[in-house]
């Protein structure tokens, strides 16, 4: 039997994971949750609460994005993830800032986005395996899964605007990483395949995405992956002028 990975529809770790069994040509088989079931059934499954996760065909767990790239590795060295120019520690010190720093923004910013524009949410369902609940279901189940996932991701209002005036010095990090030759080798390597998915969520909000359009960071991601079908109208989170200077990083 493929080893079989549980991911939850438009989950960026999860898209990094499927990117590395794909570069590696290894078959699996994808198991997807329903929204917001992660915490219970991944703790069952898994002991941790969180996608993506995978069983191995010979009965081994591994949990987390970083570590299954890792298990991957072990199991089928080539094509490398920790192999390039700028050398394996630099692309698991970049893999480990995109996973503890970076991964989280996307998260908080798109659930305060869908608060405001729930409608928003039956977009996301493209692309998912099962049938697309119709647009009165999605707005039903909203009011049950916002303020779930708002718990779940910490999400609150002086967080928020703590994301969105970060954001553009994380950007800079990513476009640094590129300069460096860190990201966007020949090859995608473990840091591209954590950091280009958490881009294109990024992107797919689109009061963010003006802050990353130009930018080396965006032709990045797009090398790799899909642009975003769905996306989350502007409007939805605070403005940049609307950010406390407080809250800005210093320059
Ligand atoms: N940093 C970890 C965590 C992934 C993560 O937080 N996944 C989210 C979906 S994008 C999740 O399952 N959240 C459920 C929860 O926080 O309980 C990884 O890269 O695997």
């Amino acid at each position: 039997m493929p080893a079989r990975l549980y991911v939850v529809h438009g989950s960026h770790p999860c898209l990094t994971v499927e990117k590395a069994f794909d570069l590696k040509g290894i078959p699996y088989k994808k198991v997807e949750l329903p929204a917001s079931s992660q915490p219970l059934v991944m703790k069952l499954l898994f002991g941790g609460r969180t996608v993506p996760g995978v069983k191995f065909d010979d009965g081994a767990k591994v949990q987390g994005s970083r570590a299954i790239l890792r298990a991957l590795e072990d199991r089928v060295p080539s094509p490398p993830l920790y192999d390039g120019p700028a050398g394996a520690q630099a692309i698991l010190d970049a893999e480990r800032w995109g996973d503890d720093v970076l991964q989280s923004i996307p998260r908080r910013l798109l659930w305060e986005a869908f608060s405001k524009r729930r409608g928003a949410m039956y977009d996301f369902q493209e692309g998912g395996k099962g049938p697309k609940l119709p647009k009165p279901v999605v707005l039903a189940a909203s009011y049950a899964v916002l303020p779930v996932e708002r718990r779940l991701n910490d999400v609150d209002d002086a967080g928020v605007r703590a994301d969105l005036a970060a954001l553009p010095g994380l950007l800079d990090q990513v476009d640094a990483y590129i300069a460096e030759g860190v990201l966007d080798g020949e090859q995608p390597n473990a840091a591209d395949l954590q950091i280009a998915p958490t881009i294109r969520l990024l992107y797919a909000l689109e009061d963010v995405r003006p802050l990353i359009a130009g930018r080396p960071a965006e032709a990045f991601a797009f090398r790799w992956l899909d642009r975003p079908v769905a996306t989350v109208p502007a409007g939805a989170l605070p403005a940049q002028a609307e950010v406390p200077a407080a809250t800005l990083p210093a320059a």
